[in-house]
Order: C-alpha cells, then sequence, then structure tokens
C-alpha cells in the first residue's frame, strides 16, 4: 500500500482514541503548574502530545519507540550504506512501520516529483543580501512556496473538511520535506560557491543527493543521511517543533508553520549552538593555543573564562534532558569508527572538552544538565569533511528538523488537534497566589 493510502488507514484507525480521551477522560489531571514553571519558560509541563518521538531525560529520545541505534538498526540501508535512507525513515516517522524496500522506493520515486523546486524560490533567495544568514535565506525560501499551498488553496475552495484537512498537509509536508535538501544545496551553493549550482541526480536518494548538490565526497552520503535522521524530532516542546505546531495550529499552512520553526531553530539557545560550539573552538585554539598544544588545563580555564563573562557553554546542557545526548554519542562512534576523522585534531579537541566541560559546568553549579547535546559534536564532522562554512550548520539541522516537524502537522490535523491558546496571568495574580500559599 502506498504511504498516503497507509497513513489514511493509520490516521482513521487512532482518531477514536483521541476522540475518546477527550470525551470520557478529559477531566482527568494530568500535572500541576508552579509559579517557577510559569516564568521559567513552561518548563516539563505537560500539555503537548506527540506519538512521533519521546524524549526521556536519561535514555534520550525515541522516533516511534525505538532509540537511535535500533532505528538505524531496523530500517532499510541506502545501497552500499550501513545507514538507512532518508526516504525510509520519513516512512516510518509518519506510519510508526518499518518499511519493506518496496515501500522505500515508493517514497524515492515520489520524493523525485516533488523535489522540483518552483523558480520562483531561485529569485527570491537571489534577491536578498548575499551576506544574510543562511537560515533567513532557508526560511524565506520556505515562506516564497506558500503561495502553491495545497493546504491553503483546499481551505480557500469553500470545501474544507477537517477530516480530510490532513491529506493536503500530507501533500504540502511531502513537498517540503522532498525539496528542503534542494533549496539548502542552492543556498549553499549560492553563498559559498559563487552560485555555482549543481543539478539532483535523480538517482540518488536524499541523503546522497545532497552530498552530490554540494560538491561532497562519496563518504558524506552517509554523514548527510545519519544527520538528518538524527536532527528530525525531539518530541514537541522544543522551540522548533513547539512553534511549527503553534503556527500551524492556527491553520497556517505548512509552509507558514516551518518558516517559523525555521526562525525559532536559528536562536542560539537552540539550533545556532552547533554554530556556537564551531566558533567557540576555534576561538579556543586561536587564544589559547597558538603555539602550544591543547590540554584539560587549558580548556577548563576557557570554560571558566566563558562562563565568568556571563556566556553559557555551547553544545552543553539541555531543558529536559538529564544525560548524555544519545545524538552526541552518536556521532561520536560515527567519528571513533571513522579512520581519519578519529584522528583529526578538532575531533580530539572537541573530545577533550567532554571530558572536562561537565566538571566545569558541575562545579559550577547552574546547570542542571551538565552533559554534551547533539551540537557539541555534528560541526566536528562537518569541518572534517570541508564544510567550513559554520554558519551553514544551522540550515543543515533545519533540513532534517523539517522530517519532525512534518510529521507531527500532518497527524496535528489527522486529529484534529485544536488551535493552541495557552492562559495567561498577570505578575500581581502570581504575587496574590504566591502570599496565599
Ligand atoms: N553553559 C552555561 N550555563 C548554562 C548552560 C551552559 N551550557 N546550560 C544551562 N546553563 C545555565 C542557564 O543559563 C541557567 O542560568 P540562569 O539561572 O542564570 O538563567 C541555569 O544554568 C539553569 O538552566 P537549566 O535549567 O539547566 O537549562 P535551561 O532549560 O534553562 O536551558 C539550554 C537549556 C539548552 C538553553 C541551556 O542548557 C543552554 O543555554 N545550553 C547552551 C546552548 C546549547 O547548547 N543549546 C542547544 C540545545 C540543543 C538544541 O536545542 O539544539
Amino acid at each position: 500500500m502506498a504511504l498516503k493510502e497507509t497513513l489514511k488507514q493509520k490516521i482513521e484507525e487512532f482518531r477514536p482514541r483521541t476522540t475518546r480521551l477527550v470525551k470520557e477522560f478529559g477531566k482527568v489531571k494530568i500535572d500541576e503548574v508552579t509559579i517557577d514553571q510559569c516564568i521559567g519558560g513552561a518548563r516539563d509541563i505537560r500539555c503537548l502530545v506527540t506519538d512521533i518521538s519521546y524524549l526521556d531525560p536519561q535514555e534520550g529520545i525515541r522516533f516511534r519507540g525505538k532509540t537511535i541505534p535500533e532505528t538505524f538498526e531496523a530500517l532499510p540501508k541506502a545501497p552500499g550504506s550501513k545507514y538507512p535512507t532518508v526516504e525510509s525513515f520519513w516512512y516510518f516517522l509518519l506510519t510508526g512501520d518499518v518499511p519493506t524496500p518496496a515501500q522505500v522506493d515508493e517514497v524515492c520515486a515520489e520524493f523525485k516529483k516533488r523535489q522540483v523546486v518552483p523558480s520562483y524560490v531561485w529569485d527570491t533567495i537571489r534577491a536578498l543580501p548575499r551576506d544574510s544568514h543562511p537560515m533567513v535565506m532557508l526560511s524565506v525560501g520556505i515562506l516564497a512556496m506558500q503561495k502553491d499551498s495545497k493546504f491553503c488553496g483546499f481551505y480557500n475552495s469553500g470545501k474544507f473538511n477537517k477530516m480530510t484537512a490532513w491529506e493536503y498537509v500530507y501533500e504540502d509536508a511531502s513537498d517540503l520535506v522532498a525539496r528542503i535538501p534542494i533549496v539548502a544545496a542552492f543556498i549553499y551553493n549560492l553563498k559559498y560557491r559563487g552560485d555555482f549550482q549543481i543539478a539532483p541526480d535523480p538517482s540518488l536518494d536524499m541523503g546522497a543527493n545532497f552530498a552530490h548538490m554540494i560538491g561532497q565526497c562519496e563518504e558524506y552520503k552517509d554523514v548527510a543521511r545519519m544527520y538528518f535522521i538524527l536532527h528530525s524530532d525531539h518530541e514537541s516542546g522544543n522551540v522548533s517543533a513547539h512553534t511549527t505546531h503553534l503556527v500551524h495550529s492556527a491553520l497556517s499552512d505548512p509552509y507558514y508553520a516551518y518558516s517559523a520553526g525555521l526562525n525559532g531553530l536559528a536562536g542560539p539557545l537552540h539550533g545556532l549552538a552547533n554554530q556556537e560550539v564551531l566558533d567557540w573552538t576555534l576561538k579556543f585554539q586561536e587564544k589559547y593555543c597558538k603555539d602550544k598544544e591543547p590540554t584539560k588545563e587549558l580548556i577548563t580555564q576557557a570554560l571558566w573564562d566563558t562562563l565568568n563573562s556571563g556566556q553559557v557553554i555551547p553544545g552543553y546542557g539541555h531543558a529536559v534532558l538529564r544525560k548524555t545526548d544519545p545524538r552526541y554519542t552518536s556521532q561520536r562512534e560515527f567519528c571513533l569508527n571513522t579512520p581519519g576523522l578519529k584522528d583529526d585534531p578538532l575531533f580530539k579537541l572537541v573530545a577533550m572538552i567532554f571530558e572536562v566541560a561537565p566538571g566545569v559546568l558541575t562545579e559550577q553549579g547552574k546547570a542542571k544538565n551538565p552533559w554534551p547535546n547533539v551540537d557539541a559534536q555534528s560541526g566536528v564532522i562537518q569541518w572534517y569533511y570541508g564544510l567550513r562554512e559554520w554558519d551553514f550548520y544551522t540550515v543543515l539541522f533545519g533540513v532534517g528538523r523539517a522530517l519532525g516537524c512534518m510529521a507531527n502537522i500532518t497527524w496535528d490535523r489527522g486529529l484534529g488537534y485544536a488551535i493552541e491558546r495557552p492562559k495567561s496571568v498577570t505578575t500581581a495574580m502570581l504575587e496574590k497566589w504566591a502570599e496565599a500559599g
């Protein structure tokens, strides 16, 4: 059965569960809200639902119930590769089923048709100042496609129907996921390679094609596959996923929603941290190791200097996780298993920071989680393969994150989730409740 048909069946089978929960158990309490949560970014308040992924503070992410190693193990691999295709992962995220190789081939063939980016997108991106941040280019490129949104067209057709609305979200979501690596490659070539563009290769899967389009080597094909899958989803509360969900809850179409999500991803406390890690590490080398090898003592000193100047250590800490991020571990294993990369001086430095930073953050005593997150390790891999324009790293994150965000809003519409509208209170109200205990 084709992916859309399978999804239709799954959504229709699932709907009664949500309907029953609301109708029969709608008033059952699952959480309480404290003043510090209210002021402190709604941390840990259980008020979002997703079945695409779940983040356990100790264990890390599970996609559709599977850990990262289980996911990599279970999914059909790209030809000649140890890593699955992004297309097989897309099928898995949407349906929860491990696809057969034939089902993966169907998605690949479908993506080939969907990946044709309208030429006005290129004109729009080219019209931006060339020194715009690549995340601006990506967000604008995605937003430009809104005019052809199938969901928006359906809404405006006068035939809008809540039960079938998800099908149009699915159409836009699939177009967006198929096109975003093409847009990202275009931005890379425009910004850093003098607008030297490379046409997509229709024989390649998404990750391999991205590598091809940015002029990368054979080995990088697996880097792209791994990278896009690892960055795809981290349940719904993070800024990019939550923004996408929130914006789409107003029935704004997937292009509006994901462009907004990307703007959140571009923040230094979220996806931009991967560029900040590289920046921090290179500045460390320049300032502290000009004519000497890095040592744990020098790193400790640099970390304290960063903290004492009021900045955060990029790539460390997390709002939910309380252990080393398995996405960090997975990328670290990739480095350790890749001859050349495991002996790369920058990787060795990042590995040395891993030995020191958790202790420094623990001693400082502020961060609830002193361990590294996904962003601490991702830049060094890109750097090794010659992708050294580190302001592009969050774009790579954004390509991956599209998978999770688009799968989520397809299900949001399938299950008819309401417009999101939490309630505000005033500081005076908080003070009154505080006094009353
Ligand atoms: N370096 C220094 N201080 C840190 C820190 C870090 N890496 N992580 C947390 N802290 C500080 C916070 O700034 C906060 O300080 P104040 O009390 O002065 O405000 C205190 O520790 C408590 O914060 P927390 O509850 O542990 O963490 P939050 O949930 O508030 O924030 C995060 C989470 C990720 C924003 C934070 O850990 C951080 O800023 N990390 C560095 C940036 C980073 O790597 N972001 C990427 C996260 C993954 C992603 O989304 O891509």
